[in-house]
């Protein structure tokens, strides 16, 4: 891959995946952050594309959608952007160009996955206190942002869903790492898709680098290149308290840098996305700053 990367930011202002206001300002609050400033001292070349359009709470239809037993909430909205957002997507790659994703709430990966996948074989880090792993009939909120790693895979309900899975994401090449709260449906859908988890147990007692690097094996065999989901929630709640589902016990700020200057180091990121922030509940922007901070680890930022 070239050095000088070509970043286009997209913004996904959702909130519906997660049913909690808030979540959609993350775009703004992560540009707000200084994003562009970031990314230029990894060297990179930013456009900033804008946002997708996304319903917003006022104007969105109440229904819930079912497609299959169980549900999911806003099925019909999350489909609409996840469908814009692939194009963005796959409009980005194709001008050689890496898209950024900024969500919103991490339905939207469902699109970013989509629009990776569509002229190449790739392989997905997610990182994440969570597994994403539920579908419709399993999920105990019936919110989408719990699914979109089934969605993609095209497990449960998703299956042959032609804007979720359409691009044909593997499990073989799909890696999560800092899980730390799983529901049983999700342990069980794991151990069947195949998808390799780490846990921060794992990183406890390997170290954050060394898990990460297993992780980047996964999803570079074979692979184009590498989709990084980066849920914020991923970071212990002291380090990013702005995000909608925190759970105790996470990744420290050193941890979290050390694994995306992983990421860097492999020169295999392919697109990124930066959801779940939610700035109604952080404390001074700071856990869009440190999106902001991440991304720029991920691209590759020196300190000498
Ligand atoms: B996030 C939960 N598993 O499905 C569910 O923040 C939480 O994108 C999902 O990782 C958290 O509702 C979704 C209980
Ligand atoms: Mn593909
Ligand atoms: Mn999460
Ligand atoms: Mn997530």
């Amino acid at each position: 891959m070239d050095h000088r990367k070509n970043v286009r930011v997209i913004g996904a202002p959702t909130d519906y995946g997660a049913n909690r206001r808030g979540v959609d300002m993350g775009p703004s609050a992560i540009r707000y952050a200084g994003l562009a400033a970031q990314l230029e001292r990894a060297g990179a070349a930013i456009g900033d594309a804008g946002d997708v359009p996304a319903p917003r709470a006022e104007v969105r239809d109440p229904d819930t959608e079912t497609f299959a037993p169980g549900r999911a909430k806003f099925l019909r909205e999350t489909r609409e952007v996840a469908t814009r957002l692939a194009d963005r997507v796959g409009d980005a790659l194709a001008a050689g160009e890496l898209p950024m994703v900024l969500g919103g709430d991490h339905s939207v990966a469902i699109g970013s996955v989509a629009g990776s996948a569509r002229d190449a074989d790739i392989g997905v880090v997610w990182f994440d206190a969570h597994a994403d792993c539920n579908t419709p009939e399993t999920s105990p909120s019936g919110n989408v942002h719990g699914m979109p790693l089934a969605a993609a895979l095209g497990v449960g309900a998703f299956a042959g869903v032609e804007w979720a899975n359409a691009a044909g994401l593997v499990a073989d090449t799909v890696a999560i790492v800092g899980l730390r709260d799983v529901d049983p449906p999700e342990r069980r859908a794991i151990d069947e898709s195949g998808v390799t988890a780490f846990t921060m147990a794992d990183i406890d007692d390997r170290g954050i680098t060394s898990v990460v690097d297993d992780a980047l094996d996964v999803a570079t065999a074979g692979t184009d290149g590498v989709h990084v989901s980066l849920d914020l929630d991923w970071l212990d709640p002291r380090e990013a308290p702005g995000v909608g589902t925190p759970v105790r016990g996470g990744v420290t700020y050193r941890e979290a840098h050390a694994a995306l200057e992983r990421v860097a180091r492999r020169d295999c990121l392919r697109s990124l996305d930066l959801v779940e922030v939610n700035p109604i509940l952080d404390e001074r922007n700071e856990t869009a700053s440190l999106a902001a901070e991440l991304a720029s680890s991920a691209l590759g930022r020196r300190i000498l």
